[in-house]
């Protein structure tokens, strides 16, 4: 067992828990001396998202795992699909992709309020993340912070972007992909400033150590704000598909995986080994 019984419990009501000392400094450090690699030469999905004009520098890219070796032996080698399958109750987990979040110090972008699942192109209840802290990081030093038992409110809001807090449809498909502004317009429901509401919503944010993973629902409500510490903060989330997980593209999700990637259909359950590889199995 990866997690303990109380961690699990606190996953599943509160859809996130800190899971402290996940990975050795070891891989910490392979993991970090990746990212700085990476933040060097970034990937075709890569980009500092900081304006020029403004200080620090939200650096982001994902999809890594399929064309970047030292990614690739990071899915099996941190044994982190082992912590999501015991958090969901998975006998099998996929990796749907893995992404990088560098926050220079002095950066003011946020990854303000947001839930993952509007950005995919994935179903279920059997999904989450396992965001790995490469750095230490408090609330101010951009940790993450999260509604507590969002994950159950039954509700997708309209998606916020990183760095676009408030962004009008329109602006948000200049900056990124095509169908996004339709993607925004299919939402109803728009994030509040929910700390401006503490008798109806309990935040909860954890200061974290290098090695420590958050382990969290991809319907959780969490968000970033900027750096305000003096170091530097860099963190790995891989996104990990439980038993229940299925195929649900939608027009402006997140492009990296498309129809054209995969045999299946709408609804599948996900069973595509090449697009979304088994990385844990109980049998
Ligand atoms: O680390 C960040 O800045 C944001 C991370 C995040 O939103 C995620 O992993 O889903």
């Amino acid at each position: 067992m990866r997690l303990t019984t109380g961690q699990v419990e606190t996953f599943r009501r509160d859809g996130c828990v800190l899971v402290p000392d996940a990975v050795d400094r070891d891989d910490v450090a392979r993991v970090l001396e990746a990212v700085d690699r990476l933040q060097a030469s970034p990937s075709k999905h890569g980009a500092n998202v900081t304006k020029a004009d403004k200080p620090g520098e939200y650096f982001l890219d994902r999809y890594l795992y399929p064309t970047h070796p030292d990614f690739e032996a990071f899915v099996t080698d941190l044994n982190l699909a082992a912590v999501a399958a015991e958090a969901t109750g998975s006998d099998n987990v996929r990796l749907y992709f893995d992404q990088v979040f560098v926050k220079e110090p002095g950066t003011e972008e946020q990854f303000s309020w947001h839930q993952d699942r509007p950005f995919w192109a994935v179903d279920g209840e059997q999904i989450c993340s396992t965001w790995l802290a490469l750095t230490s990081a408090d609330a101010a030093g951009s940790a993450l912070e999260f509604v507590r038992g969002s994950h159950l409110w039954g509700v997708d809001y309209r998606p916020e972007y990183p760095a676009m807090k408030g962004a009008d449809p329109e602006e948000a498909e200049s900056h990124l992909w095509d169908g996004i502004a339709d993607h925004l317009r299919a939402y109803d429901q728009v994030v509040v400033d929910f700390e401006d509401f503490p008798d109806t919503y309990e935040i909860v944010s954890f200061p974290v150590e290098p090695g420590d993973v958050v382990l969290f629902d991809y319907r959780v409500m969490h968000r970033s704000r900027g750096n305000s510490a003096a170091h530097r903060r860099a963190a790995v989330s891989w996104r990990w598909l439980g038993d229940d997980a299925a195929w649900a593209p939608t027009v402006g999700s997140d492009p990296i995986i498309t129809q054209a990637d995969t045999s299946l259909s709408p609804g599948d359950l996900i069973t595509d080994n090449d697009t979304f590889p088994l990385i844990f199995s109980a049998r």
